[in-house]
């Protein structure tokens, strides 16, 4: 079978992001014919689109939405306005291609998308490199086939969560079928991504991640891990790349022996990833800075017990500090901070501990602390957050913005008290408006 894999378009010019997603899910797919194409790194991203669609005559058309949304207050980007207009225009210049769906947004809101757009004929949910050869290989009736949503009757259904994947099962991702040079002047800012495991056992009230990669940490053999990054520096001169992971250094043991191996082959790549104070040590912070780690970004959100209880945090106050002392000892790294303004139930108290905290960390970190953010919770479904916020059910379809001004509602940003709420207002509004807007001059 021929089969176009298209990363949807965002509606406007980003650094982009290599589609990891469709780069792994091609690499299961060497029974058929492949090709992937991202119109965020093309000239003309929907005529070039559409150019490749009338030339290769696709018996598949897969789309991957990634985003729905930037998440970022200063930067309140609805990508999710753009998606049915370039879906129908994709549609109509190979109507009898089967369209296919998938992607973390596409499975935050799988029914809702299929709802409103009847151009898709099939929406996978979850990751799919078991799931799609098996749709296209299908022997059996499609409702065998889990992870997938179809139309019958005129009604969606759903055919069931499909199985995690082993991650040494996985193959490594086809970038081969990728135009990768586009992405290399990016990498700086994180363009290429690995995947050292899926799954995060932590359970943070704000976060969609255990809900898309599952609650269960599934670990890569590091082996794999530095060949694939050999792979990527070797084949294509990748020279940094940053890690997929939820936790990078949760559980703390794979990411000592991803850093290990990165020494023993001596691996001339810089990387960075999303990491978690609690697991800390300074053993690995000096592994990971010797293994090539320049940043490590963290996100405690919450300064005092009672906040980062809220937030359903590992994190205590005392392994916060505790990672300032590390970063401080260890005068090569360099540590990024977010936390939230405003959460749930709480005023004064936690916004000062974190005011104190930042500026505890810029004294003692200087310039190393490259980078803090006070951003706003986005309430995303299947959260404990968004339980909390709207109450017991599914709240799906208030959560998936069609303009704008919804958009603008999702963030949370209420405190306890009167007096803070007026200032967080203020921020907001001049974040909104004045923020550093995440896209290429
Ligand atoms: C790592 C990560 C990043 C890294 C990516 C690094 C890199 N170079 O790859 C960085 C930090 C750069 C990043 C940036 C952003 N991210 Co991000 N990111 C993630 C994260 C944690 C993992 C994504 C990933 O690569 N997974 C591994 C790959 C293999 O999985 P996958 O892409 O999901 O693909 C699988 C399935 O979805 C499915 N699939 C995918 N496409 C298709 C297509 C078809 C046809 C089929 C059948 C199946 C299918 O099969 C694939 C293989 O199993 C996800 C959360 C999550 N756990 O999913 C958020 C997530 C996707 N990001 C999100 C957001 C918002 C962003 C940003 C907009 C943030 C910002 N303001 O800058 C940008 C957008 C960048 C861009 N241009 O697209 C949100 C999107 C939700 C929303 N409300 O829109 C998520 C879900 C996190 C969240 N907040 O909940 N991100
Ligand atoms: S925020 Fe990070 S640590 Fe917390 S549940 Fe999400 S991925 Fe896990």
């Amino acid at each position: 079978m021929r089969i176009l894999l298209i990363q949807s378009y965002l509606g406007r010019r980003e650094p982009p992001v290599a589609p990891l997603g469709l780069a792994s899910l091609a690499a299961h797919l060497q029974k058929h014919q492949v090709k992937i194409v991202d119109p965020n790194v093309a000239r003309n991203p929907l005529a070039d689109t559409i150019a490749l669609v009338e030339d290769y005559q696709p018996d598949i058309i897969g789309l991957s939405l990634r985003n729905i949304d930037t998440t970022n207050f200063r930067d309140p980007f609805l990508y999710y306005e753009f998606f049915h207009p370039y879906v129908q225009a994709i549609k109509r210049s190979a109507p009898g291609a089967i369209f296919i769906v998938g992607g973390s947004a596409f499975s935050l809101f799988p029914q809702q998308i299929m709802q409103s757009m009847p151009e898709i004929d099939f929406g996978f949910h979850l990751e799919a490199e078991l799931t799609l050869p098996l749709f296209l290989n299908r022997s059996a009736g499609i409702e065998q086939i889990p992870g997938v949503y179809y139309r019958s009757s005129g009604e969606t259904r759903y055919t069931g969560r499909p199985e995690s994947v082993s991650m040494d099962e996985l193959n490594p991702p086809a970038w081969e079928l990728l135009d990768m040079a586009a992405y290399l002047p990016y990498t700086s800012r994180v363009a290429i991504g690995v995947e050292g495991k899926r799954g995060c056992s932590l359970k943070c009230a704000y976060c969609t991640y255990p809900t898309l990669s599952g609650s269960q940490v599934r670990a890569k053999s590091p082996s794999r891990v530095v060949q694939e990054i050999k792979t990527l520096r070797e084949k294509f001169g990748v020279d940094r790349v940053f890690f997929t992971d939820c936790v990078f250094n949760f559980p703390t043991e794979h990411a000592l022996d991803i850093c290990r191996e990165m020494i023993r082959q001596n691996v001339p790549v810089r990387w960075s990833g999303y990491h978690q104070d609690r697991f800390l040590t300074r053993e690995y912070l000096s592994l990971a800075k010797q293994a090539g780690c320049e940043e490590f970004y963290l996100s405690p959100d919450a300064a005092t017990a009672q906040g980062l209880k809220i937030m359903g945090k590992a994190t205590t106050v005392k392994s916060l500090h505790e990672s300032l002392d590390m970063f401080a000892e260890n005068r090569q790294v360099k540590a990024a901070y977010n936390f939230f303004a405003a959460i749930p139930g709480l005023g004064w108290s936690n916004m000062l501990a974190v005011v104190w905290f930042l500026i505890k960390a810029r004294w003692r970190l200087g310039r190393r602390l490259a980078r803090y953010k006070f951003s706003y919770i986005r309430l995303e479904p299947e959260t404990p957050l968004a339980r909390e916020v709207l109450g017991d059910g599914d709240h799906r379809e208030a959560l998936l913005p069609r303009n704008r001004r919804q958009l603008d509602r999702l963030f949370y940003r209420r405190s306890r008290s009167l007096l803070l709420n007026l200032l967080l207002e203020l921020h907001y509004q001049l974040g909104k408006t004045f923020g550093r807007k995440n896209v290429l001059k």
